[in-house]
């Protein structure tokens, strides 16, 4: 999974790349080359797994960051550095838009005050504008191509005007409810307003009691429009992501930071795309892979190889309570209670399965 960090100038988006990734990147996301790296989901189940069941190594799931330039009011015209670089998110599952809540005379804001919702909706504006520019250059093909009266490019042709209708309304792509097939037809446009948002509401670090005004307005505006918030404190996070985890934990909550923001981004981005995660233990790897719910048992297989899914049989299932319970697979065997599940089965949340299959 790939998550893009966007947001205005100053406001702490490469500081929070550092406190998640703890790769101390001095470079600020230039225009032409954005921090890229990659974290650990946290998870706490493939600790529970690997007490019961004895392996070489554990794999957890991993989210790719971009961290790039930010953008200002007419980027899009080629203000500040303007806008080619949001090609580095182009592709990413979802925006993690930083919103500055904190206050700090010594960071230069490029509009001066404080004030998240005029923030957002600068960013955003020129969200659309990046991606009307695509559309209207995609127009003139997908005209052509419609013209040989193909019914697929003019469902295309059709779908373009309805999105150049809508971000002219300044309304983003993902407000029209697409269908899964309108999605995909879309794809290869990469839209960024059809991505799903979460605002990082980045505080500062003596206003992390939760009281901040400006996270206050920041949630109201987002719960208007069905988007999450999750507030950090990127500088203070950054500054202790070299000790180790545990430590780490520790001294968040000492300074009145109940979870690492790294936590919270994770269950919310997963939250956000609807994923879930289920599990293979066994000696030589316990390893975490990330779904969508309701994906099916061969679905699942597929995330692991093409050729699972398409080769799928069955799948053996346990839950992590069962293993708490019984202490060891041959036990919940014994049991009764490990499960064979076929074809149509909708995985849960947390499975710890293993695939039969033919190939
Ligand atoms: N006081 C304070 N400064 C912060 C905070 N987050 C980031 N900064 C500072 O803001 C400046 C810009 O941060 P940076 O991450 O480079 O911003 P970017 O341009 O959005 O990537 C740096 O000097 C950071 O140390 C914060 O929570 N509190
Ligand atoms: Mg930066």
């Amino acid at each position: 999974m790939e998550a893009g960090i966007i947001g205005l100038p100053y406001i702490g988006k490469t500081t929070l790349f550092n406190a998640l990734t703890a790769l101390g990147v001095t470079s600020d996301g230039a225009a032409n080359k954005p921090n890229v790296g990659v974290v650990n989901v946290p998870d706490p189940r493939l600790a529970t797994l690997n007490q019961f069941i004895e392996t070489k190594k554990i794999v957890p799931a991993q989210i790719q960051l971009v961290d790039v330039a930010g953008l200002v009011a007419g980027a899009s015209e080629g203000k500040g550095t303007g806008n080619k670089f949001l090609s580095h998110v182009r592709n990413v599952d979802a925006l993690l838009h930083v919103v500055r809540c904190f206050e700090d005379t010594n960071v230069p804001h490029v509009n001066d005050t404080i004030d998240p919702i005029r923030d957002v909706d600068e960013v955003e504006t020129e969200l659309l504008f990046a991606d009307l520019e695509v559309v209207e250059n995609s127009l003139k093909n997908a005209e052509r191509k419609a013209r040989t009266g193909d019914k697929e490019a003019k469902q295309r042709l059709d779908l373009l005007q309805l999105c150049k209708d809508t971000l002219e309304n300044e309304k983003p792509i993902s407000s029209l409810g697409l269908n899964e097939e309108q999605q995909r037809s879309l794809k290869s446009f990469a839209m960024l307003t059809a991505k799903p948002v979460l605002y990082v509401a980045n505080v500062g670090e003596d206003d992390v009691d939760g009281s901040n005004p400006h996270v206050t307005q920041l949630r109201e505006y987002a719960e208007q429009r069905g988007r999450p918030v999750v507030e950090v404190c990127a500088k203070l996070e950054a500054e202790l992501v070299e000790l180790e985890e545990d430590e780490r934990a520790e001294m968040l909550e000492g300074l009145g930071i109940a979870e690492p923001a790294l936590n919270l981004l994770a269950r919310a981005t997963y939250k956000l795309l609807g994923l879930q995660s289920y599990f293979t233990a066994g000696e030589k790897e316990i390893k975490a892979w990330t779904i969508p719910i309701g994906a099916t048992g061969p679905q699942a297989a597929g995330v692991i190889h093409g050729d699972f899914e398409r080769g799928f049989i069955r799948v053996e299932v346990f839950s992590i309570e069962d293993l708490e319970q019984f202490k060891s697979e041959q036990a919940i065997k014994q049991a009764g209670k490990l499960r064979v599940e076929g074809k149509s089965y909708v995985m849960q949340d947390g499975d710890v399965c293993h695939f039969l299959f033919n190939v």
